[in-house]
């Protein structure tokens, strides 16, 4: 351990220097944070944090999330110093700019080294906690020898006035998460000024409440800032470290002012500040001696690595270990037999049930998976195949009681599936994905493997009312970029839908599942997973096509019962089962032309079924077409009362098309 200021202060400097240097370049970005959080991240990266700069992806690494995203010139600069192949000095020089991976917010798609992707406060945090989750749960699995790491978080005023940490904490707290360590720039200045103005709240006692060890330091003073972190690291238990810093420390006229939260200090400030760090390099370089610091710095963790190494290199887990850290399924794994056996065996369930039947399967075949809901176990249907709770005294366990806090577990997720090892899926209300939704997107963003449970998705929920039934969600989903939003017919369509989500390594899915019993749909092997196309033909046209009925989930059969009522007419028409219109919007021109031919609605008339919002539906219907759905907020009632209402019959659809068909 070497905390010589000395030898510190310019590191840090180093930071500072970077920081306000980028952001004056490019004109844009946020000084304030990364200066006044120098001192902390230099003692974190040069003395306890076990990382190698040349090996960003080692298994055993601690995980470092700057939850204080803005602040992304810290990361930046840590990386660069530390000698990350990335960023280099020119991607600093560059920051901001397009195709520079030196984001304006820390993207983990572009840089590694960083673990997520922050910008949303709160979120970083909430994500660590994933990654802390699935570290214990490792290492219950395979022991510390091969995985044994920490959890750091850099977190400002914003995240932790933010109410997903509230659900973060708690569940950090109740899980006894000893290996988290978060660190709090306490600086007490957000954008609009003094937090003064905005909170009195005790952060400490409510972290204190939750079960967290709390302790703080002065953040600009090494030795203090080390015994904090020595103190946090023997506390077995998870730990808040308030940081007292200086925002924009270094700059001599702005420091501890909300005008170095996020503007370029000035040229003239700039030259104030070189003067008061005694930094005479020019911008972007960096002296030899510093240099040398750092690299050493970063290359603290290359011996460790190389034991680390050899330790699963003797391993008798290694390939297994391996394959789970990689992503990738057991060789072998497919659902294919089990879902043959579905169709020999029809069966009239809810879809939730389906996903329940199909876990069953996954479960006790795939190690990987770590389930949860956020307090609706019973009605999501997520426990199954036999795994038991991840709970402070086991973490072997596989079923995570999230309790009542669907962002939180959301996040959560996100941050196992980042951390590699695992796959998390989780289960709450479709209506609910309103409250998980900003955690979906950053699921999206950062390309993670997490699947979304989200069951009672429609009216036919029934009677919880208005509240609870889902209209704008399935379809608003849709528009998310990079999500599989999937809305299964039946038993066999659902235990296909979870086939594809596990597959995704770069996508998050969303299960969007029934509460009513459905009957089954799909009554032939087709001897490929159909709903991997997206959209497939439940049913040909016997009588001359006419129409194209195109249904999602509980309203495929409502589709075939109207069909069979066409045909009786002499009416061919066609019911397509859209799954997921993501995939279907992938197939090939023939494929799609196939399924949905590009003909005169005069000829062929489309129409959309789906208990939810019209609204975009006539991407398929086109505007000729005939949309039918719900545009209004449902009603308390039996479910079956409400399809009537809402027009969801074949007795009301059918001379809707008939209208279309003669008119
Ligand atoms: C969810 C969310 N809301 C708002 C913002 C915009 N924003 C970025 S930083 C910030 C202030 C954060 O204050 P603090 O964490 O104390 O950062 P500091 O000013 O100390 O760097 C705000 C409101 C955001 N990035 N994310
Ligand atoms: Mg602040």
């Amino acid at each position: 351990m070497s905390l010589d200021p000395a030898r510190m202060i310019p590191m840090a400097n180093a930071i500072r220097a970077l920081s306000m240097d980028a952001v004056q370049k490019a004109q844009s970005g946020h000084p304030g944070m990364p200066m006044g959080m120098a001192d902390v991240a230099t003692v974190l990266w040069s003395n306890y944090l076990k990382y190698d700069s040349a090996a960003p992806h080692w298994a055993d690494r601690d995980r470092f999330v700057l939850s204080a995203g803005h602040g992304s010139m810290l990361i930046y600069s840590l990386l660069h110093l530390s000698g990350y192949a990335h960023p280099t000095m020119e991607e600093i020089e560059n920051f901001r700019q397009l195709g520079s991976p030196t984001a304006g917010h820390p993207e983990n798609f572009l840089l590694p080294g960083v673990e997520c992707t922050t910008g949303p406060l709160g979120q970083g945090l909430a994500m660590a906690v994933g990654m802390a989750m699935a570290e214990r749960h490792l290492n219950a699995e395979f022991g510390d020898e091969l995985v044994d790491h920490r959890t750091w978080v850099i977190a400002g005023d914003g995240c932790l006035m933010e109410g997903i940490n509230h659900e973060a904490i708690g569940l950090a707290g109740h899980l006894n998460l000893s290996r988290l360590v978060v660190f709090w720039d306490d600086n007490q200045i957000t954008i609009d000024g003094s937090t003064d103005l905005s909170t009195s709240e005790n952060v400490r006692a409510r972290f204190e409440a939750t079960g967290w060890f709390v302790n703080a330091c002065d953040g600009h003073d090494y030795a203090d800032i080390a015994r904090a972190i020595d103190e946090a690291m023997e506390a077995g238990r998870p730990a808040l470290i308030a940081c007292r810093t200086m925002i924009g420390r270094g700059a001599p006229n702005k420091q501890g002012t909300a005008a170095t939260h996020g503007a370029p200090l000035g040229a003239e400030e700039v030259a104030a500040a070189r003067e008061e760090l005694n930094w005479q390099a020019a911008p972007f370089e960096i002296p030899d001696q510093v240099r040398q610091e750092w690299r050493s710095a970063g290359s603290r963790g290359h011996e460790i690595r190389s034991e680390w190494g050899t330790r699963l290199d003797n391993s008798e887990r290694k390939a297994e270990f391996q394959r789970r850290m990689a992503g990738d399924l057991p060789e072998g794994f497919d659902l294919s037999e089990f879902i043959t056996g579905l169709i020999r065996e029809p069966a009239k369930v809810a879809t939730r049930k389906a996903s329940e039947m199909a876990l069953a399967e996954i479960n006790a075949n795939l190690p990987d998976t770590i389930g949860g809901s956020a307090d609706l176990t019973g009605s999501n249907n997520t426990k199954a195949g036999g795994i038991g709770p991840f709970t402070a005294d086991d973490y072997s366990g596989r079923y995570v009681y999230y309790g009542i806090r669907e962002f939180g577990m959301s996040a959560a997720m996100n941050g196992m599936a980042l951390h590699g090892g695992v796959i998390p899926y989780g289960g709450t209300f479709l209506v609910f994905t309103d409250y998980c939704r900003a955690a979906i997107r950053l699921s999206a963003l950062q390309q993670v493997r997490t699947v979304y449970v989200m069951t009672h998705d429609s009216i036919g929920l029934g009677e919880d009312g208005p509240t609870h039934q889902p209209i704008e969600h399935v379809q608003s989903l849709r528009m998310m970029p990079n999500v599989l939003v999937m809305r299964p017919a039946d038993t066999v369509e659902t235990a296909e839908c979870w086939e594809i989500a596990l597959r995704q390594k770069d996508r998050p899915t969303v299960l969007a599942l029934t509460r009513q019993g459905l009957p089954q749909v799909r009554t032939e092997v087709a001897g490929e997973n159909c709903s991997a196309r997206g959209a497939y033909r439940v049913k040909s046209a016997n009588a001359d096509r006419k129409v194209i009925l195109i249904a999602t989930g509980s309203e495929v059969s409502l589709a075939l019962e109207c069909a069979a009522r066409l045909e009786a007419d002499g009416i061919g028409a066609d019911v397509v089962s859209m799954v997921c219109t993501q995939l279907f919007d992938e197939q090939d021109d023939a494929y799609r032309a196939d399924i949905l031919p590009d003909v005169a609605p005069e000829q062929l008339l489309r129409v959309s079924i789906e208990a939810g919002t019209t609204f975009g539906w006539d991407r398929y219907t086109m505007t000729h077409g005939l949309r039918i759905g719900i545009d209004r907020f449902g009603a308390s009632a039996p479910a079956g009362d409400l399809f009537e209402k809402f027009g969801l019959t074949a007795d009301a659809i059918v001379p809707q098309i008939m209208n279309k068909l003669n008119g």
